[in-house]
């Protein structure tokens, strides 16, 4: 068969857990051959784990698109948009005119879309998303922006002891509410999610299907989640073996 490509356009996460490495070792771990475009590199300031960026010329984003679509890959299938607008730890958009970017640009042409409550109330333009009919009500918004599939997930900002996630098609919404993971460390969880769905699709399965086993990738590395420093922990990609 076919070796099934996918390519994560994304940032670097030095410290290995979320971003370009996340996308890269989930990719592999599910069987599917990666190629990157960098956009960003993120080193953490070892005395306070502070998140200093720094970002890759537009021109050599663009080449190294250019060398996978043009070189290797040409029609793309298949957009997963994870819109990352903050880290864990950080409640305000980090960078707002590349959020205003990702709603104006990017979010039409997802065919999946995965926010968290705080991304997921900036593309709505809702104060706050919170509540399960606010999640569905952000998700409806967001599908109207263009995107096919919405995900919103509500794990690690919310206070109750169940992880919500709402998938919503334009017509129906499948909520699926699982307890936490108690005593888990979760840098790049979202990261590690969105590859999953992406690796699944490259494997050709139907959305609905890929989601089912990212849930149950991102649950098993969250599982086996470990300590990076006092700062920060990071889950395992390694373990999920289908
Ligand atoms: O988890 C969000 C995220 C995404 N991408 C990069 C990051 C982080 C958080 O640290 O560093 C590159």
């Amino acid at each position: 068969m076919a070796l099934n490509k996918a390519m994560t356009i994304a940032g670097s996460d030095t410290s290995g857990g979320a971003g370009m490495e996340a996308d890269l070792k989930t990719f592999t771990a599910m069987g599917v051959y990666g190629m990157t475009a960098l956009t960003v590199i993120v080193a953490q300031n070892p005395l306070n784990w502070d998140h200093e960026m720094y970002p890759i010329g537009l021109d050599v984003v663009e080449k190294q698109i250019k060398t996978i679509v043009e070189g290797i890959k040409y029609g793309l299938k298949n957009v997963v948009i994870d819109p990352v607008m903050v880290c864990k730890g950080i409640d305000s958009i980090m960078v707002p005119d590349a959020a205003a970017a990702i709603k104006e640009l990017l979010v039409s042409r997802a065919d999946v879309i995965t926010p968290n409550t705080l991304e997921a109330a900036y593309l709505a333009g809702m104060d706050k998303v919170e509540t399960l009919d606010e999640i569905k009500e952000a998700a409806a918004r967001i599908q109207q922006l263009g995107a096919g599939y919405v995900v919103i997930k509500s794990g690690s900002r919310n206070s109750s002891g169940e992880a919500v996630d709402v998938l919503y098609d334009g017509k129906d919404y499948v909520v699926n509410t699982e307890k936490k993971i108690p005593n888990c460390f979760n840098h790049g969880a979202g990261c590690t999610f969105s590859a999953a769905i992406t690796a699944g699709l490259a494997k050709g399965l139907s959305v609905k299907d890929a989601l089912a086993e990212a849930k149950e990738f991102i649950t098993v590395a969250l599982k086996n989640s470990f300590r990076l420093n006092q700062f920060s922990g990071a889950t395992d990609h390694c373990k999920w073996h289908k």
